[in-house]
């Protein structure tokens, strides 16, 4: 389904689903990582499931304020006893081996990734463990080069980075966040998201076999309090939050005032607008790439349709017979296209978005599948008929749900396509070079994909404008926002 290729793509084989489960080794109750070692939280832990079935995968800690202290402390040390003393070509050999044992465990990991947040194996596999990979690559290669950032000779890193993570993508988020940190010479104390920690738990144990110093990432689990406690420690000088606009905002207020240098990577309602002498089959590939990978658990999916009146119901009947042939079902199952919603409360946010988009007059289709009696579905849907002014066309869904909305001109278009509060990631769909261009110059995204949809490469800055954050994480701005004199 989708045309995500990173290098890579297709190198491993997978067992039948059962077997690949067997890959994991997993321990029945994770710790804390903080200072180099596993140790149990103060608060009460938590069950991580599998959103598949809800069945127990493992038991997890919960860090409470003492943790948090007990983490930025050993960041603190980190870096003042070792991590800021290295040369920036050591620093760049730990990264090295930390791509490099990604690479070696990639099978667990993809596995893991799969188990805990329900996306489909070929995803985990092909996608997030080889761009997982890629970005501590990337960064490796940046640690002993930092003269040629920009900033004049000897850039200085800032200290110690809290970053904070939602559970779409766990363990690629995990790498933007920390392959650019380490290279610029900060520490980091880093918290997943409460329904999917696994990976970043087993990458905790890469970062032992790396024999990375103690204390240079620590990894603490927990709820949305032990994320705000992280946020507003004293003792953290740079804060690179992913997730929702609702707690961007809160974070922002919560260090107003503070020498905390911030970034957030928020919220998303991209257009993707369909020309009228788009190639139609790449078009639709890349329709249903944008808006069903990951089961549009992604914050620059391709949620809004804007296709062009005299295609539109040629484009929509070819997808909905698009959408008939993909297979929703196991994660683990090399087969499957559509995976599992990630929770419960997930679910129920996509069912009553959908569920306003009906009432407010919004036509309404889903892909005719078999759903799972356990665990959390939702089938392939596409609305038609959406106004603009409907919710489906302004909330983000963060689901598998396409509001198809329509234009004439191409200034129309670039109309609907900006009227809206976020402004992260936008696509064009046409065979003409010149029109690209005109448009893309218009749209207020951060990120514009022509003839193709979520491609993602560690030298491309990724970011957004209005509510969609500020801050850019990739390529060598990237790296400016773990360094001193550089912006955000
Ligand atoms: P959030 O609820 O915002 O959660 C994100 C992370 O923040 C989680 O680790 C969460 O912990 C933690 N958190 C919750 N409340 C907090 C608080 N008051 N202070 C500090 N941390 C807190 O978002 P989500 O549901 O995980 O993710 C979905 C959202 O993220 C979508 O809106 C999506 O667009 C956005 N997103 C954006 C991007 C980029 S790059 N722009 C990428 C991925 C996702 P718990 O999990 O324990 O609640």
């Amino acid at each position: 389904m989708t045309d995500i290729q990173p290098a890579g793509r297709g190198f491993l084989e997978y067992a039948p689903a059962p077997e690949s489960r067997a890959i994991l080794h997993l321990r029945d109750e994770y710790g804390l990582f903080i200072d180099g070692q596993f140790r149990p939280g103060s608060g009460e832990p938590f069950a991580t499931i599998s959103p598949a079935d809800e069945s127990h995968i493992a038991t997890v800690s919960n860090a409470d304020d003492a943790d948090i202290d007990a983490a930025v402390a050993a960041a603190r040390r980190a870096y003042d006893k070792t991590w800021s003393k290295l040369s920036g070509r050591d620093r760049g050999k730990y990264l090295f081996r930390i791509a490099r044992l990604v690479q070696e465990r990639a099978r667990e990991l993809a596995v893991a990734e799969s188990l805990d947040n329900g996306k489909p194996i070929k995803e985990s596999r092909d996608v997030d463990v080889p761009l997982v990979a890629a970005w501590f690559f990337y960064y490796a290669g940046w640690a002993d080069k930092l003269d040629y950032a920009g900033l004049g000779a000897n850039p200085r890193a800032l200290g110690v980075a809290a970053q904070v993570i939602p559970w779409n993508f766990p363990l690629l988020m995990l790498a933007w966040k920390i392959a650019p940190a380490l290279a610029a010479g900060n520490t980091v104390v880093i918290k997943p998201a409460e329904t999917t920690p696994l990976s970043a738990l087993i990458f905790a144990e890469i970062l032992q076999q790396a024999d990375l110093p103690p204390g240079v990432v620590n990894i603490v689990t927990g709820a949305g309090s032990t994320g705000s406690a992280l946020v507003r420690h004293p003792g953290v000088d740079k804060i690179a939050f992913t997730g929702s606009t609702g707690v961007g905002r809160e974070i922002a207020k919560a260090v107003a005032g503070t020498q905390k240098k911030v970034t957030l990577e928020l919220g998303g309602k991209a257009a993707n607008i369909v020309f009228d002498d788009a190639p139609v089959d790449q078009a639709i590939e890349g329709i249903v790439n944008g808006i069903f990978f990951n089961q549009g658990h992604v914050c620059c999916a391709g949620s809004r349709l804007l296709v062009q009146e005299s295609v539109h119901d040629e484009v929509v009947d070819r997808l909905k017979t698009r959408l008939s042939t993909l297979r929703l079902g196991d994660p683990l199952d090399k087969n499957t296209d559509i995976g599992a919603i990630n929770s419960r409360a997930q679910l129920d946010r996509i069912r009553e978005l959908s569920a306003i988009g009906e009432q407010e007059g919004a036509e309404r289709w889903s892909a005719d599948c078999a759903i799972p009696e356990n665990g959390f579905w939702f089938a392939p849907t596409i609305f038609t008929n959406v106004q603009a002014s409907h919710r489906i066309a302004r909330d983000e869904i963060f689901g598998p749900v396409l509001s198809v909305l329509t234009f004439r001109t191409p200034a129309e278009a670039i109309e609907k396509a900006n009227n809206t509060p976020y402004g992260l990631s936008a696509g064009i769909w046409s065979d003409k070079g010149s029109r690209i261009l005109a448009v893309a110059d218009r749209l207020r995204a951060g990120v514009v994909w022509a003839n193709t949809f979520n491609r993602f490469d560690p030298a491309s800055p990724f970011g957004g404008y209005k509510e969609s954050g500020y801050g850019r994480e990739g390529g060598r701005h990237g790296l400016l926002a773990y360094l001193k004199g550089a912006g955000a």
